[in-house]
């Protein structure tokens, strides 16, 4: 299987729009032969955000890209009919190419996704379909290849530069139940965690009661709350809360998600002043995101304002946010936040990821990126305590000290877990969700409830 690899993998040349990979010629026998996407919903706790509430599953696409000598590589993005279709629509065009051949295989996939309904929305999650589809298929074959030539996809990357990846706590407002089973013990000496994720969190004091759970359980040194849920006032006190609770040591982040309003965030912003880390989207849109930043004494973060490449150069130019949360997912692959990284640092931006429901092939990506990126200015976001489920042999990958080991075995380092995948995939057929609506569910709760873009 090795013979026909040549490879320098300890140098990688970047630069805007592209990030080369070492040298590579790798012989026809690992083309692409088939993809496999398998639609799964995983259990998922009854969490309040912007757009409404969580669904009792979230929807993932587990994606196998195999070749001809038997190999085969994974990745997990989002999931929803539309990008189901879209990996189905291109799969005929990737078959008989080379997995290291990620230029082409990005031509291919651009002609053949150009135009679509690739508009981002005003949801806190991005639904493009374009790249989500990049991000399959790349993340895949980075898989592949790294299992070829038996070296960690952080190797591919570039190599890395930490031996683990520190994450933050993600607290969410929440209704009583999680989803999933109850009960269930998800790591040894996490029982604090999984008593917790029971619990409904609605006031200050029980969002502080969950961040010492998730803190203690899995020792995590950043917090970050998901707000837009309720009147800002409420929302600021659990801030202070935490703040008196964690003290200036722990950094505070806070995520409305766009829903305030200008006079919102000129009332309610100066309070966090010197205690927020960042305030993550206050305000919708780079331009408002750039006339509060300048107003408040704050590092301002965004996944919501500047998500693709194409808004980058109005971002600096009205400098409408300090720091940039990539994603592999929404950004086109992994190789895509690595540029976005490069770009962050020319123009003095922080760098780090936001995060969905996900299960472990996509943390496994995530600390791939998270071990290479030089300088990683902020924990990562992720809600993997929150999902029971796991797709990958060996079950969930542990969190210690705030922080995810990066795998070194092969590739990403993690596989699939067969009986988990098809358990997963009978979910999604009961379920009969085909893409996340966090509006209907949270109508489930409160019939007269609707999205509004900015809601306070
Ligand atoms: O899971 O409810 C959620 C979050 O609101 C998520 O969808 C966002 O995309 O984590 C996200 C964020 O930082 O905006
Ligand atoms: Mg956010």
């Amino acid at each position: 299987m090795l013979e026909h690899r040549t490879c320098f993998i300890h140098q990688i040349t970047s630069y805007f729009g592209k990030t080369e990979l070492p040298f590579l010629s790798i012989s026809s026998d690992h083309q692409i032969s088939n993809i496999i996407c398998t639609p799964v919903a995983i259990g998922d706790p009854p969490l309040l955000n912007a757009a409404g509430l969580h669904a009792p599953y979230a929807l993932r696409i587990i994606v196998e890209v195999e070749t001809r000598s038997g190999i085969s590589g994974i990745s997990e993005i989002p999931g929803s009919e539309k990008i189901l279709q879209t990996l189905w629509e291109v799969t005929p065009s990737l078959i008989g190419q080379q997995p290291s051949d990620l230029t082409r295989l990005h031509q291919i996939l651009s002609d053949i996704t150009v135009g679509g309904h690739d508009e981002r929305g005003d949801n806190p999650w991005d639904q493009r379909t374009q790249v989500h589809v990049f991000s399959a298929i790349e993340v895949a074959c980075l898989d592949i290849m790294g299992k070829i030539m038996d070296c960690p996809v952080y190797e591919l990357l570039g190599g890395k530069v930490r031996d683990a990846v520190p994450f933050a706590a993600y607290l969410f407002y929440k209704y009583e139940g999680a989803g999933g089973s109850l009960g269930f013990d998800m790591y040894e000496g996490a029982q604090g965690w999984s008593r917790s994720r029971q619990k409904p969190a609605l006031t200050p004091h029980e969002i502080v009661d969950q961040a010492l759970a998730m803190v203690e359980s899995f020792g995590f040194q950043s917090i970050k709350l998901k707000g837009g849920v309720f009147e800002p006032g409420k929302e600021v006190d659990a801030i202070m809360a935490l703040r008196e609770t964690f003290g200036p040591s722990m950094p505070l982040r806070y995520d409305p998600n766009a829903l305030w309003s200008m006079d919102t965030a000129r009332k309610w912003g100066p309070k966090m002043e010197g205690v927020l880390e960042y305030f993550e989207d206050p305000v919708r849109g780079q331009k408002k995101m750039a006339t509060l930043r300048k107003e408040l004494k704050m590092p301002f973060a965004t996944n919501m304002c500047t998500t693709s490449f194409e808004e980058i150069p109005s971002s600096i130019r009205l400098h409408s946010e300090d720091i940039i949360l990539s994603d592999h997912h929404f950004w086109g692959g992994m190789r895509a936040c690595l540029t976005l990284h490069k770009i962050c640092r020319t123009f003095g931006r922080g760098f780090s990821m936001h995060s969905n429901s996900h299960l472990g092939i996509s943390l496994a990506a995530m600390v791939h990126v998270g071990a290479v990126v030089p300088d990683m200015d902020y924990a990562l976001d992720t809600h993997y305590p929150w999902q029971e489920d796991e797709v990958i042999v060996g079950g969930k990958l542990p969190i210690e000290n705030g922080a995810v080991r990066v795998p070194h075995g092969p590739g990403l380092g993690v596989e699939i877990d067969r009986s988990a995948l098809e358990k997963l995939h009978a979910n999604y057929q009961e379920a009969g969700l085909k893409e996340r609506n966090d509006e209907i569910e949270m109508q489930k709760v409160d019939p007269q409830w609707k999205f509004e873009a900015t809601r306070f």
